[in-house]
């Protein structure tokens, strides 16, 4: 029989008696209207099939069906609904069985769990992410996967959005098996559900569980969720499964489904997810040939330069790791051995794949070694005439097509490519520290780049894993530069009336991991306190400077290195310190500033509003691209809540808001 097309996304054709069903809605098979009506409707007619025993369900290309259609929310609803076609799934009269190929996640994981089998293929992955999109699954997720795997992992999997390989979906019994070949393989498994009852995963029963652990289950949930409530739903869902019928259960489902899908948190979720795959194109750039890079140099071991080394280490390219003494050279590789090992003891790496990261280490007090490399990281002291000797050298040893990049976090990288013999293969690689930990990656265009070698660091950067975004060349590039912008305004607030833990309270209550003052002690205050340093000669006279954090580092409070900053650390438990309060009143006396308070509202209102005029100018000096480049940042390199969207698009939200 023929290929027959039910829409513009679905076909299917008869084989041994099945009827394989395949969905093709690049790029990932979303659940487009187009996919779902054409679903029913291959199912409509495999139903009038007398010669056909079951039907397979399965997905073109390297993925399963990558979830809803996204680029659907908000526009108006176009039957049949997603749980309309689970529904007619579960309760089809011949088996149907779920091949999935590849990624099968959110709506995708749905259909397979309406399914009355699922085999896997090697690649295959299962997963409900929904709660990364600020929405809760919304067609039958909730219901039917404690049903197969229990609570405790259902609400694992639903409550974190972690999706796990087919090995793991096995051992946890949300697949019958691994196939190399599976639409063979369900094949044979649609003949055999034929011979019995179907298993239809609605009404399979919860299996009981120990409250204890359930409950331990929605701690670990609810601690990593930091305000989002999508997490504390998905996990009331996941619960109400093992209390309600699947009727009873799908529809409180919806309706929370529904509700959570029209909410801000969504929304911004929805707007960090697209973000996220806009980031790092550029304009033009896909034409850009890319150079090899297969070998890469790090010059300097220290904290920066071993997390790169291991980044690059464990995305499968060879390292030279360059330092000044043998004894450096060795304390890098213990570094990086120690951050390796660190990897095996969490499961993220096996003790094989440390092993032969190591392999692939070489460490060196010979530059000449560099000649190597395909791609030199520096990430020396952040020095402009100790990076600048450094490039003018490595300028003489590396081959002519070799890319150059300095990590620099505030320095004038084009400075640094003036000193090269050819700039235009000098380019920024801002890591964030831990280097091998954190995702963001701020890619500096320098003036003189050239197409090829942004290109090819792009391509490296998410080689490594991690979230490239390109900026253009000012002093802090997109991060540092907002950064220092809304510590300024909190300095403000401080002579104005407010103190620091209050200020600390509104951020941390909005959603950051840490306030600023309290980052600020933990990465320390001299780093800062040198550079305002270095900058007081030509500061604009007539700009407001608050000298607090001068007064703190004058008195040796560097921060939680030396026990003392902000805030006071006896047995390293952060306390608030009289003798702060105290630099701060004084401050204000000396100005003639007359204290007021602060609600946490006001504080946060204004901390977006200078994150959002910095944000402003840096989109009009054209060194951010897009409004959601500098989102990325603020959200991956200084804990932004994820769920606010970050501050261009929180601004975007509440712009026609009066501020509370
Ligand atoms: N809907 C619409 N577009 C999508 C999409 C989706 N679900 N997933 C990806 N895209 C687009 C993406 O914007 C990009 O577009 C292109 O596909 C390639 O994506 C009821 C309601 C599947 C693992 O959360 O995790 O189901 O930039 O670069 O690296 O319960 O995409 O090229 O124009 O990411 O190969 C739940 C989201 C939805 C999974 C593939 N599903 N997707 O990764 O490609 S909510 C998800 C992914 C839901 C139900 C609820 C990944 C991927 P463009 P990409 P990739």
């Amino acid at each position: 029989m023929a290929d027959i097309q039910f829409s513009k996304s679905v076909s299917a054709c008869a084989q041994d008696r099945a009827f394989v069903v395949t969905i093709d809605n690049p790029p990932v098979n979303a659940l487009s209207a187009h996919v779902r009506s054409g679903l029913m409707a291959a199912l409509d007619h495999a139903a009038n099939l007398p010669a056909i025993t079951g039907v397979i369900i399965t997905g073109a290309g390297s993925t399963f069906i990558g979830g809803a259609d996204i680029k659907e929310f908000g526009k108006p609803p176009v039957g049949p609904t997603l749980p309309e076609v689970t529904e007619r799934i579960e309760t089809f009269n011949k088996p149907i069985v779920a091949t999935v190929n590849g990624a099968a996640l959110g709506g995708g994981c749905e259909v397979a769990l309406a399914c009355h089998g699922r085999i896997a293929g090697e690649k295959a992955s299962f997963g409900l992410p929904e709660v990364k999109l600020g929405i809760v699954p919304g067609a039958g997720g909730t219901q039917r996967l404690p049903r197969l795997i229990g609570l405790v992992a259902a609400i694992d999997l639903i409550g974190t959005g972690r999706a796990v390989k087919a090995g793991e979906a096995v051992t946890l019994g949300l697949a019958d098996g691994i196939a190399t070949h599976p639409v063979g393989a369900a094949i044979a498994l649609v003949h055999e559900c034929a011979e019995k009852p179907l298993r239809r995963t609605g009404m399979i029963g919860v299996p009981p569980t120990d409250p204890a652990a359930v409950s331990a289950a929605e701690a670990k949930v609810l601690a990593r969720a930091r305000g989002q409530s999508a997490p504390a739903e998905a996990v009331r869902l996941v619960k109400a499964a093992g209390e309600l019928d699947l009727r009873q259960g799908l529809a409180e489902e919806r309706a929370t489904f529904l509700r959570l899908r029209d909410s801000s948190e969504s929304a911004a979720l929805r707007h960090v997810f697209f973000a996220e795959r806009a980031a790092g194109k550029v304009e033009g750039l896909d034409i850009a040939a890319l150079r090899k890079i297969a070998t890469v140099a790090v010059v300097g071991t220290g904290l920066m330069g071993s997390g790169i080394a291991v980044s690059a280490l464990t995305s499968g390219h060879r390292v030279i790791a360059l330092e000044q003494t043998p004894e450096a050279a060795a304390g890098g590789r213990a570094r990086i051995a120690e951050t390796l090992d660190k990897s095996v003891r969490s499961g993220r790496l096996t003790a094989d794949g440390r092993d032969d990261c190591l392999a692939r280490l070489q460490t060196t007090t010979e530059a000449a070694d560099l000649a190597k490399a395909d791609l030199v990281i520096e990430a020396v002291f952040d020095d402009l005439k100790v990076k600048t000797d450094l490039f003018r050298r490595l300028d003489g040893i590396v081959a002519p097509d070799a890319i150059l990049a300095t990590n620099t976090s505030y320095l004038d990288p084009d400075a640094i490519a003036a000193a090269t013999a050819d700039p235009s293969r000098v380019v920024g690689l801002h890591f964030f520290s831990p280097a091998n930990v954190m995702r963001l990656v701020e890619v500096v265009d320098c003036a003189k780049t050239s197409p090829e070698v942004l290109a090819s660091v792009l391509a490296f950067v998410k080689r490594l894993g991690k979230l490239p975004v390109v900026c253009g060349v000012t002093e802090g590039f997109i991060g540092n530069r907002i950064f220092s912008a809304y510590r300024r305004e909190a300095e403000f607030m401080l002579e104005d009336g407010a103190l620091p833990q209050e200020i600390d309270a509104a951020l941390e209550a909005y959603g950051f991991p840490m306030g600023i003052f309290d980052v600020n002690d933990m990465a320390g205050l001299e780093i800062a306190w040198a550079r305002r340093k270095r900058q007081a000669a030509t500061r604009d006279a007539d700009a407001r400077y608050v000298e607090i954090a001068d007064r703190l580092c004058e008195a040796g409070r560097l921060g939680r290195k030396t026990g003392r900053g902000w805030y006071a650390y006896p047995e390293g438990e952060r306390t608030i310190d009289p003798e702060v309060t105290a630099v701060i009143e004084a401050a204000r006396a000396a100005k003639n500033i007359t204290p007021r308070s602060f609600t946490a509202s006001e504080i946060m209102s204004r901390l977006l509003k200078a994150m959002v005029d910095e944000g402003t100018a840096l989109l009009a000096d054209g060194v951010a691209a897009r409004p959601g480049d500098i989102d990325l940042v603020m959200i991956n390199g200084y804990g932004f809540p994820a769920h606010r969207g970050g501050p261009m698009f929180a601004a975007e939200q509440t712009k026609d808001q009066p501020h509370a």
